[in-house]
């Protein structure tokens, strides 16, 4: 089998992989980029879309924010919309001026791999890890179904950055690995159109017939969610029913239609939690949804993934350029504390937005709790600070 060599094998072209490469790339780290999917496939998944104030400083210091800065749109406040009414949170006057920059997370793969191919570092699409061997020994090694056949990449370390469906989180042995899962009984079907925005900020919204939220990509793209129940389907949603809806549960006096045009992607996307841990054995080290998933309600699952690279690329740079193994042994409990305040907001988030449609207690705490958020300055700084900036406390 043909076998080439790295210091780091990345699985995964998602904005995790492509981060840790490019930032591996800048310090003269060798690492290989290893991709299942085409390069068209990975550029045209339309997901996240909101970037934390200290991840975008990050993409911008890893030379990845040039075009996130001149394109992407930032935002000083996001409105919490329930009972008709809207009402603001001031993020920036509430976390000492920081901002959340909208950007779609498509942008930031297209702009890590046009960097990676520039410097003509190794990246592979098409090319599937099948398996991971040597955690334990000297040498590391993946075995890759490429183009061109199977080969075989030893390297010193293997970055699992390849998803929640991924291979990387499966070779850590049962016996230590913990899953930690919690499933929402509602999907959220998401639909980008060529509509003008009708607002400026982002809109959250609880209505009794489920949740709404009202973002932007651009002054002439609209990027829109329905909460839905976890059985529907795309079928069930023709173009009318979508913006009829959206209409019902997003309408206030000021704002009683909201723009429409063509949709151009949608797609539905089922709601969970998950937690596996620990997020490293032996020479893998997992960053991203391969480790975490959270509903995206806090818009934290990308900018949770690139505050993992940050640590992993500080913890792999002190052992293969002085040796100290101090960072890559805390890698997994650093992590995982701040993996578990990014899943206890974007659960807050998620279960104060989203009605029940069986328990009427838990609408009553929920109302409670989005009342508070709105109405105390305490409990709306919390929320400010942890939407805006998260993952940098
Ligand atoms: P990714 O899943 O992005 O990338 C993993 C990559 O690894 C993929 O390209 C995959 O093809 C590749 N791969 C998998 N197995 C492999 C193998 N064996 N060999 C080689 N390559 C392999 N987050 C938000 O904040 N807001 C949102 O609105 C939002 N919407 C989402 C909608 C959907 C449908 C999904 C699935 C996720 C959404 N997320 C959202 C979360 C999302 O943004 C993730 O947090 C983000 O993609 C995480 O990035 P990565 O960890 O790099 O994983
Ligand atoms: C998006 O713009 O895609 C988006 C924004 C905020 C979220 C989730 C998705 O919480």
């Amino acid at each position: 089998m043909r076998e080439l060599r790295t210091q780091v094998a990345i699985i995964g072209a998602g904005p995790a992989g492509l981060l840790l490469g490019q930032m591996l790339q800048r310090d003269g780290i060798e690492s290989i980029v290893l991709e299942r999917r085409g390069r068209e496939y990975v550029e045209k998944r339309v997901r996240a879309g909101v970037i934390e104030y200290g991840i975008a400083n990050l993409l911008e210091e890893a030379g990845a924010g040039e075009r996130m800065r001149r394109e992407g749109l930032e935002h000083h406040g996001v409105e919490l919309r329930f009972n008709n009414v809207s009402h603001r949170i001031a993020l920036s006057e509430l976390s000492e001026g920081k901002t959340i920059t909208v950007y779609g997370q498509q942008e930031v793969v297209k702009d890590l791999i046009d960097l990676r191919l520039a410097a003509g570092a190794p990246l592979q699409f098409d090319s599937e890890v099948t398996a991971i061997e040597g955690l334990q020994s000297q040498r590391a090694s993946v075995v890759v179904n490429g183009v061109e056949g199977e080969f075989r990449v030893t390297c010193d370390f293997v970055a699992g950055c390849d998803g929640s469906f991924g291979v990387a989180n499966t070779a850590i042995p049962k016996s230590l690995l913990r899953r930690h899962e919690r499933t929402y009984p509602f999907s959220w079907l998401g639909i980008l159109a060529e509509a003008a925005p009708a607002t400026d900020e982002l809109i959250y919204c609880r209505h009794e017939n489920g949740f709404a939220l009202y973002s932007l990509r651009s002054p002439t793209l609209s990027r829109l969610y329905l909460g839905v129940r976890p059985d529907e389907t795309l079928e069930q949603w023709s173009d009318g029913r979508i913006w009829d809806e959206l209409n019902t549960r997003l309408a206030t006096e000021e704002m009683p239609e909201i723009s429409q045009g063509p949709i151009i992607e949608r797609s539905i996307t089922a709601m969970r939690s998950v937690v596996v841990e620990p997020m490293r054995f032996g020479r893998l080290f997992l960053a991203g949804d391969a480790a975490h998933i959270v509903p995206p309600t806090g818009a934290k699952g990308m900018n949770l993934a690139l505050a993992d690279v940050r640590v992993l690329f500080q913890a792999l740079r002190a052992q293969l350029t002085e040796g100290d193994s101090q960072l890559i042994d805390s890698y997994s409990a650093t992590c995982l504390e701040r993996v578990w305040r990014a899943e206890e907001f974007s659960n807050y988030m998620t279960q104060m937005l989203h009605p029940s449609y069986e328990d009427d207690f838990e609408n009553g705490v929920q109302m409670a709790r989005l009342r508070q958020a709105v109405t105390s300055k305490e409990a709306s700084t919390v929320l400010a600070r942890n939407y805006v900036d998260l993952n940098s406390a």
